[in-house]
């Protein structure tokens, strides 16, 4: 797709942005922003149907029904949260409060805490509930430019609670203005149904949620915890067969708390992503870069556990491995609804540039889920666009808690960020 061909149509356009700097995200790694100064973009039908130089603006572009004034503000493509467990009920601030006061680790595990305490939250909501408590975390993803959002399940782990959180994810993405893409973690933790048989548990994921959930339409891709906490790599291996008879993508969290092969596990299935990576191997890496498959950082996590180690950004950098960040949002580790907040982070962190920020958010993003039509502002593509009142595209790695978004289109409908919750 070039930048400034048109589409073979040449009907009026839909709408035209004006006087807007695009940050087009289109090229590689080495291509930049791909700034135009004093550019448009027009939209037909919900995709993109033009982009380049105002001087250049096309016939059927300059007779859209509508025109948006961006008075010099930047246009970039609409954010991708790539890796959240968003939908969960209740919190774990009580926990956090606890440990801050002096209490251990196991005292709180002793007392049902942890991951269990919002398995137990998640199987007693409701629904609705579910999806109420859950709404105003999106809601604050969106306001900031979000177009596109992945939603774990895994804090079910029976068959009715998994189907509940990857409904209420399906209904995010039907309520409100973004694409939802699903992810079942059923091998998040071992249920204390199944406790010290964890084998037992992987055969109920493989051989009935799997693929009752699958039945439902409700799953897009296949995740799962490979940590000596979670679930080991021959485990996590079935899960990803499984996954494979039922011609679903995988993905893993992978080498969070130590290096379990897991990256070159999901590489060897052709996985979309491996994520979190603090503890990965350059074997690891070397799998990655021959698969394809895109590292998915977390710096929340890695913030919130006040972990030291690094993910080895150079040697990633120097395989060529594509960089992609998320929120990692969730109750336990990673309680963050922004993604701006997830950009800056790594930056000052981890010495990330700016530059592979935004790419981590947009078209590394799109990659991690296996979306072509997304992530970039190129011809053919969706229309998911976020505009900024910003001196350049740093600053959006820049600021800390000024959220500089003015519009964002989904789809080619323009809306304000703030978005309103139902009821
Ligand atoms: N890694 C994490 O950081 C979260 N899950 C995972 O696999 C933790 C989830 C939680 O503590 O609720
Ligand atoms: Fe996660």
């Amino acid at each position: 797709m070039s930048m400034t061909g048109a589409l073979v149509a040449t009907e009026p356009a839909d709408l035209l942005f004006t006087h807007a700097r695009l940050a087009t995200m289109a090229g590689g790694a080495d291509d930049g922003y791909g700034i135009v100064e004093d550019g448009a973009l027009a939209v037909k039908d919900g995709r993109i149907a033009w982009a380049g130089p105002r001087a250049h603006i096309p016939a059927h572009a300059r007779a859209a029904a509508r025109a948006h004034d961006c008075k010099g503000m930047w246009l970039t493509p609409g954010l991708v949260d790539c890796h959240t467990h968003i939908v969960h009920a209740g919190n774990r601030s009580n926990e956090w409060e606890a440990r801050l006061n002096g209490a251990s680790y196991e005292d709180i595990a002793r007392e049902g805490g942890g991951i269990m305490a919002t398995v137990r939250a998640t199987r007693a909501a409701s629904d609705d509930e579910l999806l109420r408590q859950s709404l105003p975390r999106v809601q604050a993803l969106l306001g900031e430019g979000v177009t596109t959002l992945e939603i774990k399940s895994g804090y079910g782990l029976d068959l009715d609670t998994e189907a509940k959180m990857l409904r209420v994810a399906r209904r995010v993405g039907d309520i409100l203005p973004v694409n939802v893409a699903t992810t079942f973690l059923g091998a998040h933790a071992l249920p204390p149904e199944f406790a010290g048989r964890a084998d037992a548990y992987i055969d109920e994921i493989c051989e009935r949620m799997l693929p009752s959930l699958a039945g439902q339409g409700l799953v897009d891709a296949v995740d799962a915890f490979c940590e000596r906490i979670g679930f080991s790599n021959a485990q996590t291996a079935r899960v990803f067969e499984a996954a494979r008879a039922l011609g679903l993508s995988v993905k893993l969290h992978a080498e969070q708390l130590s290096d379990q092969g897991g990256a070159a596990l999901v590489a060897r299935f052709q996985g979309l992503s491996a994520d979190h990576l603090e503890y990965l191997s350059q074997a690891g890496i070397d799998a990655m870069a021959r698969a394809g498959t895109v590292a998915v950082l977390l710096p929340g996590a890695f913030y919130f556990l006040r972990e030291t180690q690094t993910p080895p950004l150079a040697a990633l950098r120097a395989a060529g491995v594509p960089l992609a960040l998320a929120t990692d949002c969730n109750p336990g580790t990673s309680p963050m609804a922004s993604l701006l907040l997830a950009m800056n982070m790594a930056c000052t962190l981890w010495r990330m540039t700016p530059l592979e920020a935004l790419r981590g958010c947009t078209a590394n993003a799109a990659h991690a889920l296996g979306r072509s039509d997304i992530g970039t502002l190129e011809v053919g593509k969706r229309a998911d666009l976020a505009l900024w009142d910003i001196a350049r595209p740093a600053d959006l790695a820049y600021a800390i808690g000024a959220n500089p978004c003015r519009l964002v289109v989904n789809g080619g409908v323009p809306r304000a960020p703030g978005v309103e919750l139902p009821g």
